[in-house]
């Protein structure tokens, strides 16, 4: 659990003060500590990564993040500012899940333009065109040098440093 920043959501309405968003059961957007979209629990200072919010785990102290009013029928029952859609809009990730390096939606178009538009592969990242459906355009430089391929252009066993 992260300390939050309170921020406004994605309408411009202040968190700070206001008790529940449209549709969000007394649920709060906040920021993680990690610059990611999260949800605030009922304590007003813990501050979940959106996918955390009904993954089955009580995430928040008193289990608000799994209330049965906001689970029951996922997506829907979310409130908007945790749920990104996908280039396929039947298909949704958690809005912490974009630009994240991993291929959530199955067809990178929460990693790639013109889905998303993402910063250049951060620290820890190599970037290439991915051969493992897992990932899109960059690859954990844990990968690099381990004498398997993961980039189509093999830069991560020529170019890439190595790990770190
Ligand atoms: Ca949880
Ligand atoms: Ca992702």
């Amino acid at each position: 659990m992260n300390k939050i920043s309170p921020q406004g959501d994605a309408n411009g309405n202040a968190a700070a003060g206001s008790k529940a968003l449209p549709g969000g059961e007394g649920a709060q957007a906040c920021v993680t500590q990690t610059n990611r979209t999260g949800f605030l629990c009922d304590d007003r200072s813990s501050c979940i990564p959106a996918s955390r919010v009904c993954d089955g785990v009580r995430t928040c102290a008193r289990g608000e993040d799994e209330e049965e009013a906001l689970c029951r029928a996922v997506p829907q029952s979310l409130p908007g500012f945790l749920v990104t859609h996908c280039g396929d809009p039947a298909s949704w990730i958690y809005s912490d899940q974009v630009c994240d390096g991993i291929n959530n939606c199955g067809d990178c178009s929460d990693e790639l333009s013109p889905g998303t538009t993402c910063p250049p592969c951060g620290p820890g990242w190599w970037r290439c065109p991915s051969t493992v459906f897992r990932y899109c355009s960059c690859i954990p430089r844990s990968l690099c040098r381990d004498h398997v391929q993961h980039c189509s252009d093999w830069s991560d066993e020529y170019s890439c440093p190595g790990p770190d």
